[in-house]
């Protein structure tokens, strides 16, 4: 079964799918965030999506702050609001009775999703992260960032990026204070993170070392995968669906 969810969020208004296999029981619940200029419905976030729902768990694809059918304006989303998003989010399915709860994110909204997990290590019992994105604090604080440089000590009123996408200098200057390794530490539950290893947007240093970093990790380098997860997505669902079963055999012991 499939149906929308809106999560209101400081006045603006997030759009998600809700996404439930068979039976009507009250799920283990996945909420996935997408990366930075994308969407709830990208293919390999369907894919990662479905591979979970076959291991037994609900899913709640959402549009994060400034993106795909959300409010807000792309130029001034930040990690700050994607973080309150998620936590927003969390309380609202947790009114629904979701009460046992999986965060997973691709890329930035991986980095978000270790971020709302270091907050809520009580309310999130696990992390499936896809490629991501730890090095974005270390990439704001050196001055370059998806290979535009700028001053990190006078941050520009705004970025232009690819595609026309202009980005807000607040959007800097709240990444340059992000210490993820914080929120790291905070999480002892269990950890997938998939990294593609031939990925040119995120680096498999930065995901490894972070990886090593966690309580209990498991880290799963794809040969020749990049960002997108396009290359062998049957190796990445394969992962979640192996990962997500023995989280449910967990549950059941
Ligand atoms: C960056 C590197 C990666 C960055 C964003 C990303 C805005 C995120 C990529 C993604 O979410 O897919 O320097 O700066």
């Amino acid at each position: 079964m499939e149906q929308p969810v809106t999560v209101r969020d400081g006045g603006i208004s997030l759009s998600a799918v809700l996404e439930t296999p068979g039976s009507g029981e009250r799920l283990p619940l996945v909420i996935l965030l997408h990366g930075f200029s994308s969407a709830k419905n990208r293919i390999h976030t369907l894919q990662a999506a479905a591979a979970m729902r076959e291991a037994g768990f609900a899913t709640l694809r959402v549009d994060l702050y400034g993106h795909g059918e959300s409010e807000g304006e792309f130029r001034k989303h930040t990690l700050y609001k994607w973080v309150s998003n998620t936590l927003a989010v969390m309380d609202h399915m947790r009114g629904l009775g979701y009460e046992d709860i999986i965060l997973s994110g691709h890329s930035q909204g991986g980095l978000t999703a270790a971020l709302a997990g270091g907050m809520a290590p009580d309310r999130v019992r696990a992390l499936v992260l896809r490629a991501p994105a730890f090095m974005i604090p270390r990439c704001a604080r050196e001055g370059n960032l998806l290979g535009y440089a700028f001053d990190p000590d006078r941050i520009p009123d705004e970025i232009p990026l690819y595609d026309g996408l202009v980005l807000d200098g607040n959007y800097l200057r709240t990444a340059q204070t992000v210490r993820a390794e914080d929120a790291v530490d905070r999480f002892k539950g269990p950890v997938l993170i998939l990294q593609g290893e031939a990925d040119d947007v995120v680096p498999p240093a930065d995901v490894e070392r972070t990886a090593a970093r966690y309580a209990d990790c498991e880290l799963v380098l794809i040969k020749g995968e990049t960002h997108h997860f396009d290359k062998h997505p049957d190796e990445m669902t394969e992962r979640i669906r192996d990962f997500m079963r023995k989280l449910k055999k967990e549950e059941r012991a």
